[in-house]
């Protein structure tokens, strides 16, 4: 096959979730010849795996759609404020009914490894059942948490009831009454699940080893009153979106935390805490999450609010973070879950105190005592960000393999190409704007401006793109600057690319982009009006 003849696709996503899903639907519009490879059983990627109870989105619902077409926003109903994983689930399959997009999407199927072919200017992309086929252009949309990583306890296979990752909980519905049930992990995920079966069980055991700060969800169903209104302010959300760093309703006031007197702090402080969603992390003044100081005095009124929320100070004590400031990492949110640990059937299990040493058939073992539970739920987390990328195999120009050249965290050229790796494009990856973003609007971003260079080159008869260098160099600054200018991108977790279950340790490894959409869309914007200055096309 030359040049000329053509590969079996002009396109190849990888994965089926919020962005691959997206994509499709572009490629579709675009009259492209493309193929979705999702290794589920059906689409929605995070909202199809995750069936741990009490999964839903800390977004507003109406933040978290879609928001390109007026149409679907109008048609769609969102029950709840933050919708659960089942209405998201539902959303996005009605999306691809919508537009038609199943016909070309193929279920059950991994990529196991994808090689550029110089000669022939296209990806060979290997699949689970043996197949190979060859694309011009490849669309990484894996998502930035669907390597989940168990702790690497001894013996943790032997345990005989019912264990799993949250990420791989069971498609049937597990009931939870009475039974003897143990959480390890205190992140978003183990505090939704934790609020969720709390009261269901007969006992409750949370290992926890670092405490969150967690805040209160105020989650509600809309009425039809606010639905109505919701459709009518599609404009306006779309501009609210569009206008915030982080693509949420939410932004930082524009006063700083000293600059106004006590009381008028705790007033605010008060309101954001008793409102809906992330206003009380994203919508505080100005130097909360950039400023130690004002941090920690915010970090003191939270704290007082889960002194009055647990009942037993030791307890309490115990859940208050001391190692990090308040929103400096994720912020889980939560419905009752402080008060949680108010009942008699729950019990906390500090793992910084007592380590767990070893799991055997009937339960855990600590350095104090053994716990014997019907059910272990792991919520402990992803090889987060690239461990996906790993999976992959990637193979580029001169048989430079993906993880040789990200051996010292990704070097990307706008968190979407990477020099090396002509015609691939990482939707949404290591390094984007999407990262730190409330993520579908990261990621209507990154694939209409994709999507857009995809049109640009089919119109110039080009078949071939690569970063250049000079852009990865440049890049790699970018990010490195924005994540020194925030508390959260000097703290461990997932962000920065902590994880201890994992061998590799990323903890500098830039692996988020912090400098916000707005500026991120600028400088793929910029990119765009200039002809690709950054990319060789040919
Ligand atoms: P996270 O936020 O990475 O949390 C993982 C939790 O599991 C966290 O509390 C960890 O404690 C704990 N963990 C991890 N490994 C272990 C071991 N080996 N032993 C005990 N405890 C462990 O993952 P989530 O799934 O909760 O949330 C991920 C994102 O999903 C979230 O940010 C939202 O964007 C949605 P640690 O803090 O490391 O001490």
């Amino acid at each position: 096959m030359s040049t000329d003849e053509l590969p079996d696709y002009d396109a190849v996503i990888v994965g089926a979730g919020v962005c691959g899903i997206f994509q499709a639907y572009w490629l579709q519009k675009l009259g492209f010849r493309w193929s979705a490879f999702e290794r589920g059983s059906d689409v929605g990627g995070t909202w199809y795996w995750n069936r741990y109870p009490g999964c839903r989105f800390d977004s507003e619902s109406e933040t978290y759609g879609y928001l390109f077409s007026r149409e679907l926003f109008q048609e769609w109903t969102w029950r709840e404020r933050f919708a659960p994983r089942e209405e998201t689930e539902r959303y996005l399959h009605y999306f691809v009914e919508k537009f038609d997009l199943r016909k070309h999407m193929q279920f059950n199927c991994k990529v196991t490894s994808a090689r550029w072919e110089e000669r022939r200017r296209c990806w060979i992309i290997t699949l689970s059942d043996g197949r190979s086929v060859s694309s011009r252009f490849l669309l990484t949309a894996l998502g930035l948490l669907s390597d989940p990583t168990l702790p690497r306890y001894p013996g943790i296979e032997r345990f005989k009831g019912t264990s799993f990752h949250t990420y791989y909980a069971p498609k049937e519905p597990i009931d939870y009454r009475g039974k003897r049930v143990a959480v390890v992990g205190t992140g978003s995920t183990g505090v939704q699940v934790i609020c969720e079966i709390a009261e269901q069980v007969g006992s409750l055991t949370v290992f926890q080893r670092r405490p969150n700060w967690c805040a209160p969800l105020n989650n509600a169903v809309f009425s039809a009153e606010e639905t109505a209104e919701l459709k009518d302010r599609y404009d306006e959300i779309c501009e609210l979106c569009g206008s915030t760093p982080s693509g949420y309703v939410h932004n930082a006031v524009a006063k700083r935390t000293f600059d106004v007197s006590k009381e008028e702090r705790v007033e605010f402080w008060e309101r954001l805490y008793a409102d809906r969603g992330f206003g009380k992390w994203l919508g505080n003044y100005k130097d909360v999450l950039t400023d130690p100081e004002p941090n920690a005095e915010y970090s003191k009124f939270i704290a007082g609010k889960i002194r009055q929320r647990i009942k037993n100070p030791a307890v309490a004590e115990m859940m208050i973070p001391k190692d990090h400031g308040f929103g400096t990492r994720r912020v889980p949110m939560e419905r009752g879950y402080y008060e949680a640990f108010n009942q008699d059937n729950v019990e906390l299990v500090s793992l910084e105190d007592t380590p767990i040493k070893e799991i055997d058939e009937t339960g855990i073992l600590t350095t104090a005592r053994k716990y014997e539970f019907d059910i272990i739920v792991y919520a402990t987390g992803f090889d987060a960000i690239i461990g996906s990328y790993e999976k992959l195999n990637v193979v580029g120009r001169d048989g430079l393999r993906l993880m040789e050249k990200w051996k010292a965290g990704p070097r990307t050229a706008f968190g979407i190409a990477v020099p090396g790796f002509p015609n691939l494009f990482t939707l949404a990856g290591p390094q984007s704007g999407s990262v730190a973003t409330n993520f579908p609007r990261g990621i209507e971003d990154a694939v209409n401006w994709t999507s857009n260079l995809l049109a640009f080159l089919r119109e110039h008869k080009c078949t071939r793109i690569e970063a250049a260098q000079a852009a990865e160099v440049q890049w790699l600054a970018e990010v490195q600057k924005w994540s020194k200018r925030i508390l959260f991108g000097q703290q461990n977790s997932w962000f920065t690319g902590y994880n201890t279950n994992v061998d590799r340790r990323r903890a500098d490894a830039a692996l988020i982009y912090a400098g916000g959409q707005i500026r991120y869309r600028k400088v793929l914007a910029q990119q765009a009006e200039q002809g690709y200055p950054a990319f060789d096309v040919q």
